[in-house]
């Protein structure tokens, strides 16, 4: 490592609704994705690897802050205009490694909130990625199918002209009845809805919630992965001489799906194995850049994604009917949204060039455990209220051990929990209907427990639970322990 350099670079990049068998190192034979491949060729490849939620918000909110989403309520889905749900005071994986002397980024989609309940785009904004830890942030707000489609880079909306001031609202009834919406002007789309997304238009696609103005700061979203491989690269390129993290969360395959030209047609199964594709130039773009600054042996980069895979969410792309084949979630049952395993059980990669030895894994690991084993390695102290459920797992995510953790709580949507506990999962009865039909998944809802045996079920075929009742009620009871506690991490 070069001198000026305490610790290694890290680089998160984050997939957005990217499932279990997504990709070619897991799976996918009509998905081509040679970068995401030559990372797991040169890494650990984890067969367990977790997010703690089926959803985005949730699932980021833990990967940042080492805390399981549900001991924050405001953890969910959220829209465009939503306030912060970190706190500034809040010790987060980058404030932690800033304190370590990393400087810190993040670049795409961040959904986590912006201001203090006193969100005005045309204006500084007052809460932001740089006061929750990052040094630098290129962003957009929420998601690409939410208004304001626009990029905030620092504290303010990238290239608005103060003449034309954006506003935004969820309301239709506050709702400028004069704009074009999905609801009301079909004709005017390029890519129709199938469910829900049926406000403003912007760039032919109409989604959740109405803006009007900000006309000049409006985002393309066929250009969205070149403008945020652009600023990533750049972040790298300028901070290469010290220690860095970056987080790049990718906007792929989250609905809208709408690839760059050279994209479009790379797969047989229309826009959403298209973009995937496209995810994995991004990737690519990163590797080569390490390689060509020649800091690849200085830098962990971890690939991984927030939840698990969905084909129709809300948009008319042909992801159900151009499928054939392919399984998005692998063997997994359910997928995004689900307390089955295909809701939370995604990809997951490290790599460290010279240092990790390529592999495979079976270690039970989890995003929120970024936060201790990156305390450990860089020898951060953490204090007591620091990242509650964040085990320092180091070892096994650098392949020096096969051993992960015991037991992680992971949800499903609307804070729904589940229990894995070695081999087993428990999934308590919980009210709500078996499926989503919208979007065609399952959702795991059951009025009866539920134990499935992983090591020999990996689609959850078999439940278990009348034939183990004292599992099954000592999982239960481990549970309803856990969800009481304020934290789960040795201190
Ligand atoms: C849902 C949206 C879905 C997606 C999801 C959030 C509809 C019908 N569905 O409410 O399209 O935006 O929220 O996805 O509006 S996530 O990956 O950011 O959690
Ligand atoms: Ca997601």
């Amino acid at each position: 490592m070069s001198k000026q350099k305490k610790h290694p670079n890290i680089i998160i990049m984050y997939a957005d609704d990217l499932g279990f068998g997504d990709v070619g190192c897991y799976g996918a034979t009509s998905i081509s994705t040679p970068n995401i491949d030559r990372l797991a060729t040169e890494g650990v490849k984890f067969h367990q690897g977790y997010a703690t939620a089926a959803t985005c918000t949730p699932s980021r909110y833990s990967l940042l802050t080492g805390s399981y989403p549900w001991r924050n309520p405001r953890a969910a889905i959220l829209p465009g205009d939503a306030s912060i749900i970190i706190n500034s005071q809040t010790p987060t994986l980058p404030s932690m490694l800033h304190h370590a002397g990393y400087r810190t980024g993040v670049v795409g989609k961040w959904h986590l909130g912006l201001g203090q309940n006193d969100l005005n785009w045309n204006q500084e904004i007052s809460a932001t990625p740089n006061d929750v830890g990052f040094d630098y942030s290129y962003i957009m707000a929420a998601t690409n199918d939410r208004v304001p489609c626009v990029y905030v880079e620092d504290h303010k909306v990238v290239g608005l002209d103060p003449e034309d001031p954006i506003e935004v609202t969820y309301d239709w009834d506050k709702a400028d009845p004069s704009q074009p919406t999905g609801r009301h002007n079909p004709e005017l789309l390029k890519m129709k809805y199938s469910n829900g997304h049926d406000a403003s238009i912007v760039n032919g696609v109409s989604r959740i919630g109405h803006m009007r103005g900000g006309k000049a700061a409006l985002w393309v979203d066929e250009a969205m992965a070149e403008v945020f491989a652009e600023k990533a690269v750049e972040f790298v390129t300028e901070n290469k001489d010290q220690s860095f993290f970056l987080y790049y969360a990718f906007h792929q395959p989250h609905v809208p799906r709408i690839p760059g030209p050279r994209f479009k047609g790379a797969t047989t199964h229309g826009p959403r194995g298209d973009v995937i594709v496209e995810m994995d130039w991004c990737v690519g773009e990163i590797l080569d850049t390490l390689e060509r600054l020649e800091i690849k042996e200085e830098t962990i980069v971890i690939f991984s994604s927030d939840n698990g895979p969905v084909l129709d969410d809300g948009y008319d792309d042909q992801a159900e009917e151009l499928n054939g084949s392919h399984h998005a979630a692998g063997a997994l049952r359910g997928g995004k949204y689900s307390m089955f395993d295909g809701g939370t059980r995604v990809p997951f990669i490290v790599s460290w060039p010279g240092t990790v030895n390529p592999g495979e894994s079976d270690a039970l690991v989890s995003h929120v455990d970024f936060h201790a084993s990156f305390a450990a390695m860089t020898g951060e102290e953490m204090r007591d209220n620091e990242a509650p459920d964040s085990m320092n797992v180091l070892d096994a995510l650098l392949g020096r051990s096969s051993k992960g953790r015991n037991e992680l709580v992971v949800e499903g949507t609307k804070a729904k929990t589940v229990l894995r506990q070695n081999e087993w999962v428990f999934i308590p009865p919980h009210d709500g209907p078996a499926m989503n039909v919208n979007t065609n998944t399952e959702l795991g809802n059951s009025t009866k427990p539920q134990l499935y045996d992983l090591s020999q079920d990996i689609g959850q075929i078999s439940n278990l639970a009348t034939e183990n009742v004292d599992i099954t009620s000592n999982m239960s009871a481990r549970l309803n322990d856990i969800l009481e506690s304020n934290l789960t991490r040795p201190i």
